[in-house]
This record gives C-alpha cells, sequence and structure tokens, in this order.
C-alpha cells in the first residue's frame, strides 16, 4: 500500500496518482501521474513510487495529453440523419438518445425476444464487466460476445484450456503480485523465460508489464524466444525459434519428447500432481524432432537444445501470447505449452509460472450478471451448438462467428436484431474478414455505437453514437489482476460520460431493480464488496446451470471506492505452491480444482465433447502442406497483427506524435522474396488472398523467413473522408480484407489470424483502378470464398 499522499500540488499543478487503462487504449494498468491546471490535464508522468511499473511508461501513455486534446473527438450524443455510410449527424442530448435506446430495446425484446440483442466490446480495456452487466441484467440477453473476433481468439482459448486442465490461470512470475517486488524473500529470478508467441515489450497484454522480463534480464535471467520474427527479445536470447506461423502445437510436442525421452522432467511433481502423464508420453512420441522440424522448420538441433536449456533450468518461466490463441490449435497448443511447464515442476513455485487471481475477486470479467439470465434465457446464446467448452459453462461469451452466421441465414437460429458496440470497431481492427463484417451489420435494424472517436464502423453502421471519457474522466477502478487499483476522476471533456455512468444510466431505465446504485462510486462499492445493507445479497442470484453460483461482488473487508483512490493500489495477500495449501479447491483439500485435483495432462472432460483429450499439431486451414494447390497461387505464409509501440489495435491513428512515428501501414517481407517479385525497400504492394486484398508498405527485413511475410493490423486514416466509400479508408490497408472468419478449431475456439496464404505484388496504376473501399461499399465486395462454420 503506498505511503504518498494521493493528491498533492506542485507549484501552480495539482498532481494526482493514479492508474491507466482506457481509454485510449491499453491491456495494462500502470501507475501514473497526472499533472492538471485549470481543469486541463497538461502532463502525464509514471509513478516512481508505484511498484507495478516503478515509473516507467510507454509512449502512449506519455503522449496521453495529446489524446484528450484531440480535435477529433466526440462531444456530445449524435444521431445518424443521412443514410448509413453518408457521416452525417445531428447532436442530440443524452436524454434523447437513452429515451431513443431505451424504445427500441422495449420493441425487440417483445417483438423478437431480448437474445435478438447482441451486446459487443472490444479487448480487455476498461470495461470487461460494465457491457456484461448491461448485456444479460438491463437487455436481458446472453449474447455478450467479443465484437466479431473469430474463434474468441485472444486469450480466451488459452483461458479455457487452462480452466479445464488446471483450473486457474498461469503467468510468468515477475514477483508482480507483491508490493515488495523483487525484494520479497521469497521470489526467485528465473534462470530461463521462455518467450512463446508473445512480445510483452511493446504489448503488456493480459496485465502483464513487458519490462518485468527486462528487469529479470538484468538479474541474470536468460531468454528462449519462440516466434517467427526477430523480435528485440529475440535478438537477446540464448535460442530463437524461429517456427512456421501456426505451427506451436508441433514444436511444443517436439520439446515435450525430448524432455520425457531424455528424462529431464519433474518425476515428484508429476507422479503427485498431475494425471495423464503416460498417455502424454505415448502421444509425444508421433512427434520426434526430425518430424518435428519438417512441420515446423526449426532446425532439430535447436528444438533439443532449447528443450535441454528451459527442462534443465531451475527455475524456468513461459511467457506465452496471442500467437498461442490464433491458430485453429489455439486450445491443443496452450494445453502442450502448459505441459511443458507442468512436468517440469514450474507450477506456482517461485520463478516458475505462477497462478494469478484478480485482487480481492473483485473482477468477475464476461460473467458479470450472468445470473440475472434464466437458465433458458442462458441456453439461447450464439454459438452454444458450434461450442461444446461454452455449453459447458466455462466461458459467458458468445460466439461471434455465430452471431454472424445467423445475420448472414437470415435469421437462424433467430435473428440479430440490435448491436450494442461500446469499446469496439470491428470493420477496422476486430474481424477478420471485414468487408463480410460490414454487410452482417449493416443488415442488423439498430446499431449504438460507444466510442471516444468517429470510427469507420459508426459511420458505416450505427444510428446513435455515444461519447465515452478516457481514463482520467472516469471513477472506476482495475482489478485484473492484483494489486487492486483505483483510477481517478480529475477532468471532464464537453458531454462525454463514463462507460460506467452510461451503463448505469441507460440500465436504470431498463431494468431499475438491477441497477439500484445512485452513483458509479456506489456502483463499484458494491463490487467491490461493500454496502451489504444497502444493496443486498439478494442481488447476487442463483439460478445457474450444475447449481454453480457466479460471483459477483469482491472481498475487500469494507474498502470503500474513496479509500482505494486515496490508497492507489492496494496489495492483497499472495503465496506460493498454493496447490500444496488447500488454498485452490473448494473443499479445501491440497490440489488443483479439478475433477481429479490433478493438473490433467490428458483432459477427461474432453472425451465428452469429442474434442481429443491430447494436445496434436493441426495444419492451418491454408498452408503449404494442407492446401498444396492454393499455395501455388498464394505462395507466401501470411502473419499478421505483431503489434507496435505506437498503437493499440486501430486507435492512436489520430495523434500526430504516433503518426509522426509510424505514418502507414508495414508489411514485413524478406529481401530476397522482394527482389524476386521487383518489390523495392518502401514499395506499395498489393497483399492478397482468396477473400480479398489490401495495399500495405514493404519493409525489408533480412531476419524473416524467405517464405512469410508479416502485415499489421488496425489500420484506417482519420484524416481521409469519412463519407463512403471512404470510410476513413478503413478498407484499403485492412489486413482483414485478406484474413478470414469462421474458420475455428475443433472447439469452436481458435482462428486462423496468424497463419493463412497469400500473395503480394507491387502496386501500379493499372491494377488500382478499383480501390479496396469502393470494392467493398459500392461494388459488394470481392467474390470471395465465404467460410462457414
Ligand atoms: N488481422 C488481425 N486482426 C486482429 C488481430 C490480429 O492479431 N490480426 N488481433 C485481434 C485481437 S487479439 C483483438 S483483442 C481485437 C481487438 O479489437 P478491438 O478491441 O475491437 O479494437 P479496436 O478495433 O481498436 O476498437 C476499439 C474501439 O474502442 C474505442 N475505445 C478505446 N477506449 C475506450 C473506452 O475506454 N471506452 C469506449 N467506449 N471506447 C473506447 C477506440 O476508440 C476504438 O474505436 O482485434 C483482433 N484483430
Ligand atoms: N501496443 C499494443 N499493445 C497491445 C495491443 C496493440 O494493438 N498494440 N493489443 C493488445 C491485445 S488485444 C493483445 S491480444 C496483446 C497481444 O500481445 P502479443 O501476444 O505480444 O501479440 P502479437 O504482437 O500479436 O504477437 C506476438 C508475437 O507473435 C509472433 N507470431 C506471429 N505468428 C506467430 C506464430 O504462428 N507462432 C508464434 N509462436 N509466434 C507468432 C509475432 O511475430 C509477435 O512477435 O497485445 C495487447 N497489447
Ligand atoms: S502498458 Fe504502457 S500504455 Fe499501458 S498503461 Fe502501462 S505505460 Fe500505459
Ligand atoms: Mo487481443
Amino acid at each position: 500500500m503506498s505511503n504518498k499522499e494521493w493528491q498533492w500540488q506542485e507549484g501552480e499543478y495539482t498532481v494526482t496518482r493514479s492508474t491507466h487503462w482506457s481509454g485510449p487504449g491499453c491491456h495494462d494498468g500502470c501507475g501514473l501521474l497526472y499533472y492538471t491546471k485549470d481543469g486541463k490535464l497538461i502532463k502525464v508522468e509514471g509513478d516512481l513510487d508505484n511498484p507495478y511499473n516503478m515509473g516507467r511508461l510507454c509512449m502512449r501513455c506519455l503522449n496521453q495529453v495529446e489524446a484528450y486534446h484531440s480535435p477529433q473527438r466526440l462531444k456530445w450524443p449524435l444521431k445518424r440523419v443521412g443514410e448509413r455510410g453518408e457521416n452525417k449527424w445531428e447532436r442530440i442530448s443524452w436524454d434523447e438518445a437513452y429515451d431513443i435506446i431505451v424504445e427500441k430495446v422495449r420493441t425487440i425484446q417483445r417483438e423478437f425476444g431480448p437474445e435478438t440483442i447482441v451486446g459487443m466490446e472490444g479487448t480487455g480495456r476498461n470495461i470487461i464487466w460494465q457491457v456484461p452487466y448491461l448485456t444479460y441484467a438491463a437487455f436481458g440477453s446472453p449474447n455478450y460476445v467479443l465484437g466479431f473476433l473469430s474463434g474468441d481468439s485472444c486469450y480466451l482459448p488459452r483461458a479455457a484450456q487452462q480452466a479445464v486442465m488446471n483450473s486457474d490461470f498461469f503467468v510468468c512470475d515477475c514477483a508482480q503480485f507483491f508490493e515488495e517486488r523483487y525484494d520479497n524473500p521469497e521470489f526467485k529470478n528465473p534462470e530461463v523465460i521462455m518467450i512463446w508467441g508473445n512480445n510483452p515489450v511493446i504489448t503488456n497484454g493480459d496485465g502483464f508489464f513487458g519490462h518485468w522480463i527486462v528487469d529479470e534480464m538484468r538479474m541474470g535471467a536468460k531468454l528462449i524466444v519462440v516466434d517467427p520474427r526477430l523480435t528485440w527479445l529475440a535478438a537477446r536470447a540464448e535460442y530463437w525459434l524461429q517456427l512456421r506461423p501456426g505451427t506451436d502445437c508441433a514444436l511444443a510436442m517436439g520439446m515435450l519428447n525430448v524432455i520425457i525421452n531424455e528424462d529431464l522432467y519433474d518425476h515428484d511433481f508429476v507422479e503427485n500432481w498431475c494425471s495423464g502423464f503416460e498417455e502424454l508420453e505415448e502421444r509425444v512420441q508421433e512427434y520426434p524432432p526430425e518430424e518435428v522440424e519438417k512441420i515446423t522448420w526449426v532446425p532439430k538441433e535447436i528444438i533439443e537444445a532449447a528443450a535441454r536449456r528451459y527442462a534443465t533450468a531451475k527455475p524456468a518461466a513461459i511467457q506465452w501470447g496471442l500467437a498461442i490463441d490464433q491458430q485453429v490449435t489455439g486450445i491443443a497448443t496452450a494445453q502442450a505449452v502448459n505441459s511443458l511447464w507442468a512436468i517440469t515442476g514450474n507450477t506456482d513455485v517461485p520463478g516458475g509460472n505462477i497462478i494469478a487471481k484478480s485482487g480481492y475477486n473483485v473482477d468477475d470479467g464476461y460473467s458479470c450478471g450472468y445470473s440475472w439470465l434464466t437458465p433458458e434465457m442462458q441456453e439461447k446464446r450464439f454459438g452454444n451448438e458450434n461450442n461444446p467448452l461454452k455449453k459447458y459453462g466455462l466461458a459467458s461469451t458468445a460466439h461471434g462467428d455465430s452471431v454472424l452466421t445467423a445475420i448472414e441465414n437470415g435469421g437462424h437460429p433467430y435473428p440479430v436484431k440490435m448491436l450494442w458496440l461500446q469499446t469496439t470497431n470491428p470493420i477496422a481492427n476486430m474481424a477478420s474478414e471485414a468487408p463480410r463484417i460490414y454487410e452482417a451489420m449493416r443488415k442488423v435494424d439498430f446499431n449504438v455505437v460507444v466510442d471516444l472517436f468517429m470510427t469507420p464502423t459508426a459511420v458505416a453502421c450505427a444510428d446513435i453514437v455515444l461519447p465515452a471519457g478516457m481514463s482520467a474522466e472516469r471513477d472506476s477502478f482495475r482489478a485484473w489482476f492484483a494489486p487492486l487499483r483505483a483510477i481517478t476522476k480529475i477532468v471532464d471533456y464537453e458531454e462525454c460520460k463514463s462507460d460506467e455512468q452510461i451503463v448505469l444510466e441507460l440500465g436504470k431505465r431498463l431494468h431499475p431493480e438491477a441497477f439500484p446504485w445512485e452513483t458509479v462510486q456506489d456502483w463499484i462499492n458494491w463490487k467491490m464488496g461493500n454496502d451489504k445493507e444497502k444493496y443486498p445479497e439478494a442481488l447476487v442470484r442463483e439460478w445457474t446451470p450444475e447449481g454453480k453460483k457466479y460471483r459477483e461482488r469482491g472481498n475487500t473487508q469494507g474498502m470503500t471506492y474513496t479509500e482505494l483512490k486515496e490508497k492507489v493500489y492496494v496489495y492483497p495477500e499472495w503465496e506460493y505452491r498454493k496447490y500444496e495449501k488447500g488454498l485452490l479447491r473448494r473443499d479445501r483439500q491440497p490440489g488443483f480444482n479439478t475433477a481429479d485435483g490433478k493438473v490433467q495432462l490428458y483432459i477427461d472432460l474432453f472425451e465428452a465433447f469429442d474434442v481429443d483429450p491430447l494436445p496434436a499439431h493441426l495444419e492451418p486451414p491454408e498452408s503449404p502442406y494442407s492446401t498444396p494447390e492454393l499455395y501455388k497461387e498464394y505462395p507466401l505464409v501470411l502473419t499478421s497483427g505483431a503489434r507496435s509501440w505506437e498503437f493499440f489495435h486501430s486507435e492512436h491513428r489520430q495523434q500526430p506524435t504516433m503518426r509522426m512515428f509510424h505514418p502507414q501501414p508495414l508489411v514485413e517481407i524478406h529481401p530476397e522474396t522482394a527482389q524476386k517479385l521487383g518489390i523495392n525497400d518502401g514499395d506499395w504492394v498489393w497483399i492478397e488472398s482468396k477473400r480479398g486484398r489490401c495495399q500495405q508498405i514493404a519493409k525489408y527485413v533480412d531476419t524473416i523467413d524467405p517464405r512469410v511475410v508479416s502485415a499489421e493490423h488496425g489500420w484506417w486514416f482519420p484524416e481521409k473522408e469519412g463519407a463512403e466509400p471512404s470510410l476513413f479508408g478503413v478498407f484499403d490497408s485492412n489486413i482483414n480484407n485478406v484474413t478470414s472468419q469462421c474458420q475455428n478449431g475443433p472447439t469452436g475456439y481458435g482462428a486462423p489470424n496468424k497463419n493463412l496464404l497469400c500473395r503480394v505484388y507491387k502496386v501500379t496504376e493499372e491494377n488500382s483502378q478499383v480501390m479496396p473501399g469502393e470494392q467493398v461499399t459500392r461494388r459488394g465486395g470481392w467474390d470471395y470464398v465465404r467460410a462457414t462454420l
């Protein structure tokens, strides 16, 4: 807990200690100092006294002032006056906006059923419990979904796999759950860290601050990096495993093969705390290193050496990322990698992979409010039929691809009548096959967008647009994971309201019983487990499948939001080896919270779902080996969406500083490949698949495999015309014209965004007569081949 004041005066500035989350976007929640004067934000600095980031900030946080004062921000509620796509709006009041929405929601609920309303949001910005609560408790719909994100392929495959295999989520130990951090006497620095499909120094994803890896490198940790690109970390690694995109499962199985066959595993942990080892041992025999080399393109010697290095280092940790999820084998890959830290005895030990829990259980994420739905309504969720894990009750999100096909199929199994899009810009970024999503969203009767800026999605399909406040414009909190952190409102902007405020005000109008709180602070107090008398337990409903009770309140034992704000952050107690101490299971017995109390290397439950209980490599749906004919036409393996410093997905494109550093979209290509195609460094090129094409600038990178290209995602151009056909140029450089929707893995999870096929050729005047914006908005898109569920 902090000893410093939370606010003080420094000359003419008021300085406030707070936490940054969104917007503008980030997954993380670093401690910072806001300098304000006359109600305006003047400067942002890192908070040296906050143990989380110890004063360090990324350029996106340092440049926040530009975001807050951007002339392109939304200022007040807007109602569409022209046709969709014309970008013509009328200013309306908040009351008028709410009245229109309430009227529409009531009519749709009555005439078509609440399930036809879909609540959508983007990735884990500061919105992960608010939109679910609105969708379940106010709209009464089970269809809360991560935009049209194909196969839920962002952390959810890893989350579902970890939940069934060992019931909790793991993360590389960086002493992040101790207030005294690396000085905690129990902490050990990992000897080796294996960074797998992750670029944490840029991305800081899922509550993991990338600089912690740098700290541990300074304290002596060595790296193994699994990545097709030579990242900053890969360049500093002992071993860089440059694999063919989408072959991670085979690689992990190859490493398990070496570790098991060379007897490098931890017998004690395997015998006492794991089940299914014999089955895994048998399965890995199918992955001898020489076979794995053929699949992954990683030399056998490097696979063997890296496996030995990882298994013999004590302790060793794995820090993994999105590339695991963005393959049809998302679940199996995660299972194989999780097996690596399990059989080497690195589970919840100092310097290994440790169990992450949200601070004081305050964060119930996507399931917040789910218990307001009756079991019958829960059954109706889109995607249950395609995803047995969802149906079983592992995650409460609906399935984006199934929402898409329901719209496309003219309303089967039932129609979609309204989209509530809060914090997502699907056609610019979130959804693959952006042109297909564009068409689908325009078929929906009524759409509301809540955002910071006028986005291409809003222009293309919204009927009402509501302006949201940025991070310093909201009273809020962060509990993903520890510590529990306060987000403090210090400024206002025009008529913008915080996401909490918008949800609360609309919720009160639609379903007052479920929204008894008078203020956002009251609501947060309830989330933190306070005000039990004022807002009784009755708000936690019990009618859930398998008698499971959904946790909706935290256990801060009386701490109020105001107290939290003044403390800035609070670290809950945290300890290692929780499975030995009976801290994981409901029956308080030692072990993991799985059916047999063990880490299930062989996942029993999958048998019932007709899913392979052991990891197995599956070729990506398009690859040199799965589709050799297609490979002749599209002879390059395409990975997409590797993050850059300046942008969070489609965001930050309005900020001149970011565009100065990174003005245009880039596709990384090996110079030899480029030269064969007559492409110079810096040339505009077309990237094309059988679904569509887009333009980016070729960037020569001589460390990428000549058979692979890596394209950026999220590009649109706020400086360009907003009305169609341009839509801020959203389709022109959009790699999601090229990627695919509805190509999911066997469980419905996973999508091949980082492993498809494409061809690349130089942009010429002749081949650019029709730009993608025109093709999509005026000519019905490309004659692309649609994948269907
Ligand atoms: N090809 C390809 N596509 C990808 C990926 C990839 O790797 N490759 N990655 C995928 C992944 S992992 C994800 S998670 C998705 C992410 O996709 P999304 O999370 O949907 O990201 P954006 O499309 O940038 O949309 C976010 C919108 O929210 C707004 N916003 C930001 N902060 C706030 C806030 O506090 N309140 C409100 N109301 N609005 C806010 C922003 O202005 C922006 O318009 O993209 C996916 N798309
Ligand atoms: N600056 C910034 N930060 C972000 C985001 C952002 O848009 N911008 N997005 C946020 C979101 S929603 C997410 S999910 C996280 C994602 O964060 P990360 O997990 O770090 O994801 P990426 O940068 O997409 O990819 C990580 C690495 O995977 C490599 N890679 C590509 N294909 C493969 C493959 O097939 N196998 C393997 N092993 N590696 C591969 C890429 O080269 C890249 O270096 O970042 C979050 N943080
Ligand atoms: S990770 Fe970077 S952008 Fe995100 S909160 Fe921390 S400093 Fe800010
Ligand atoms: Mo993501």
